[in-house]
């Protein structure tokens, strides 16, 4: 059956008398265009054009394939639908209205509400409607991942199918397949081109993971007109180089031929599917074809001829003809109850012959970590040579993995050197062992986060790890998994020009600012071994917020913490780790990380001149924000202004805690190829030149004093 001239009897008309299509599923297909329509009419801002050309290509695979319970939309084995080129957002937002998904809370309980009323569609993009301009997960309900950025979601399917295939084999035994769910997206011609769904792509395809699909809109149209402006690929030859089974779909119209080609991907063995879908922007619309239709309003009156070609009531806005939420209801709302409740009964006899695999399950979806998950990280002792934070980033990495199972992850290529391996007989995660707990991302950072992003939307506890220098590459995901509340531990070492002799290009100078920028992201970045453990215990108990433990490749002295603060004021952000001696101190120094112990060498020199001065580590601006004023005020006395940061990143932000009196002793510069001794020199990161702006700070405020 065709939907393209719906109805068949005449190619100029659509929908009303649709020849061997049942009405009903014309009429389905036209709601969701129509609804499209309407709402980026009513808003005067959105993307009608995809939505209508996608129409039956969301109706076939929700109709006919997808396996969701709209009443229960967070069932742990529900299929997966990703709307990756996320401005076309009316599509899934029509689709939740007529299958009447159920609202959840943010405890995921279900409101008794729907998650997308009709009032929201009318009130798309605007303030706190649950239709924002593109999707985001954990504001409206059955939105499985937040798109816009176009490729991530690509990237995020690939981790929902990588964690199907890691929880099956970790969960599934004999005759209980709790874990069979599917995951689909829909893309664009963006997200093919953008370099992430390269990534993501081609490690899907090494991965074998035939339970992923994606479908390929491929409508020739971007924004700034035909793709061949800058556009040649054959992305069909490039995915059956990744070795991707790819399909074809000659007219996204044609509901009965994208059903029985989801049904050849759905038998697909040893190979994830692409299905190129050729469509039509703006179906209908007499904008059909053009770019004119991808992200503009098409105005009251080709809305009408639209509607009449549709065979539509021209005037009629919001319209679901009576039948359509029925035939919803009858399809994917009846095939995803059915499923749902089947799957609750082996479920249940499952919770009686595995009960700790269920409770480790229930806790997991909760979102809940094992009692005593944190009881064997180390204590490290005191040691003048110490060893670098990621030395004992992965020690304390292991201690938590070994006690929270679902803990899984990896590194772009780098875990030799970011120490990030999972010990033990935890294994890899590879075709024929897709129980394996060390995932290779392969040198795909970008594709990295948005993985562990898929990852920890299907409950698992993902951490990515690489050089911190190489956060620039992935920094868009990143900033989903903070956008989401995604619980992804990133682990980056190497970070700072104390990597030395591989110079400049791998030592980050702004990176450590503009993460500290991005709202909810915790940053933390530890000044010796204890405190690499208090972050990574402060990292798992956040546990939904994003974090970054940013890990030298230097060694670093173990403090002796019966003469220093405890490291467990890391919880706090922020702390006083060395304490002036012999009355107030007449300077703060303030460090993170590699320069808390130059620091404390700086304070020790200044007190055989009789300066005294107190030092505070600042492991985590962000937590530090969070303590009440009294706390705040105990690290930094609001009367004391001789402040002086130190840290070997760009001093951008400082001033905020170092105030107008203050100083920074931070990178202005990018770095250089050279031994560690020898930078610390070049770039004044040792005791004296640090001493140095202590004095003069503390003598700039002494003249200043009667100001
Ligand atoms: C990473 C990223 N870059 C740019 C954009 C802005 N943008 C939104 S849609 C679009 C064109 C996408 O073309 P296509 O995927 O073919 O969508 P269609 O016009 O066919 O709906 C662009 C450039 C974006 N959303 N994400
Ligand atoms: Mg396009």
């Amino acid at each position: 059956m065709t939907i393209a001239a719906t109805p068949s009897t005449s190619a100029t008309t659509f929908a009303g008398t649709p020849g061997d299509v049942p009405l009903i599923d014309a009429l389905a297909i036209n709601t969701i265009r129509t609804l499209s329509m309407d709402a980026v009419q009513a808003a005067n801002s959105g993307h009608p054009g995809t939505p209508m050309a996608l129409a039956p290509v969301g109706y076939a695979l929700w109709q006919n394939v997808l396996k969701f319970d709209p009443a229960d939309p967070l069932w742990p084995n529900r299929d997966r639908f990703v709307l990756s080129n996320g401005h076309a957002c009316m599509l899934i937002y029509s689709l939740l209205h007529l299958s009447r998904t159920q609202e959840v809370d943010k405890s995921g309980k279900l409101t008794g509400k729907p998650a997308v009323p009709i009032e929201a569609i009318k009130a798309f993009r605007q303030l706190d409607s649950l239709c924002p301009g593109h999707p985001e997960h954990g504001w409206t309900s059955g939105l499985e991942t937040t798109t816009g950025p176009l490729g991530q979601g690509l990237a995020n399917s690939v981790g929902m199918a990588m964690a199907q295939k890691w929880l099956a084999a970790t969960f599934n035994r004999p005759g209980f397949e709790i874990f069979n769910f599917r995951t689909y997206a829909i893309c664009g011609d963006g997200c093919m081109m953008e370099g992430i769904s390269g990534e993501a792509g081609s490690i899907a395809g090494h991965l074998q993971l035939d339970n992923l699909v994606w479908i390929y809109d491929n409508n020739h149209i971007t924004i700034e007109g035909k793709t061949d402006l800058a556009y040649s690929d054959d992305p069909s030859t490039r995915y059956l180089g990744y070795g991707w089974n790819v399909l074809r779909v000659g007219d996204a119209n044609d509901v009965d031929a994208i059903v029985r080609t989801l049904g050849v991907a759905g038998e697909t063995k040893g190979r994830p599917t692409l299905i190129v879908v050729d469509s039509h922007i703006g179906f209908g619309s007499e904008r059909q074809d053009t770019s004119a239709a991808h992200g503009e309003p098409l105005g009251e009156d080709l809305i009408r001829k639209a509607k009449k070609l549709y065979g539509w009531p021209e005037d009629a806005k919001f319209l679901v003809p009576d039948g359509v939420l029925q035939r919803f209801s009858d399809g994917v709302g009846k095939h995803g109850k059915d499923a749902n409740a089947a799957w609750k009964t082996m479920f249940a006899n499952y919770t009686k012959q595995f009960p700790e695999l269920a409770a480790q399950l229930q806790q997991m979806w909760k979102h809940e970590l094992p009692v005593g998950w944190d009881s064997e990280i180390p204590v490290f002792p005191a040691d003048a040579k110490g060893m670098a934070s990621r030395i004992s980033g992965g020690k304390v990495l292991n201690a938590i993995a070994k006690k929270v199972p679902w803990m899984i992850g990896g590194s772009a290529d780098l875990t030799p050197s970011t120490k990030t391996g999972i010990d033990g007989n935890a294994g890899s995660f590879q075709p024929g062992s897709y129980g394996g707990r060390n995932l290779h991302f392969g040198i795909r950072e970008h594709a990295m986060g948005g993985i562990c992003n898929g990852l920890a939307l299907s409950g698992l506890r993902p951490f990515g790890s690489g050089f911190m220098i190489f956060t620039d590459y992935m920094r868009g995901s990143m900033r989903l998994s903070a956008f989401m509340d995604m619980p992804v531990t990133y682990v980056f070492t190497h970070d700072s020009i104390g990597v030395g002799e591989d110079g400049p290009t791998h030592q980050p100078i702004e990176q450590l600012p503009g993460l500290r920028a991005v709202p909810g992201l915790l940053v933390f970045r530890p000044a010796d071994a204890n405190e690499t453990a208090e972050c990574w215990r402060a990292a798992m108990s956040h546990g939904h917020a994003t974090s970054v433990l940013s890990l030298t490749r230097q060694d670093l002295p173990t403090l002796d913490r019966t003469v220093y603060g405890k490291a467990s004021g890391c919880a706090k952000g922020a702390y006083v780790v060395s304490e002036s001696k012999g009355g107030d101190a007449q300077a703060i120094l303030i460090g993170t990380g590699s320069e808390v112990n130059l620091c404390i060498q700086v304070q020790d020199l200044l007190a055989k001149e009789g300066v005294r001065t107190s030092v505070v580590s600042m492991p985590c601006w962000q937590l530090f924000e969070k303590q009440d004023q009294a706390y705040r005020d105990s690290v930094l006395p609001p009367k004391m202004r001789v402040r002086i940061a130190v840290e070997m990143a760009s001093p951008l932000g400082w001033e905020r805690w170092v105030g107008l009196d203050g100083a920074v002793v931070g990178m202005n510069s990018f770095g250089a190829s050279a031994p560690l001794k020898h930078l610390l020199k070049k770039f004044g990161f040792e005791p004296e030149p640090v001493a140095a702006v202590v004095r003069a700070t503390i003598a700039k405020n002494a003249a200043g004093a009667g100001r």
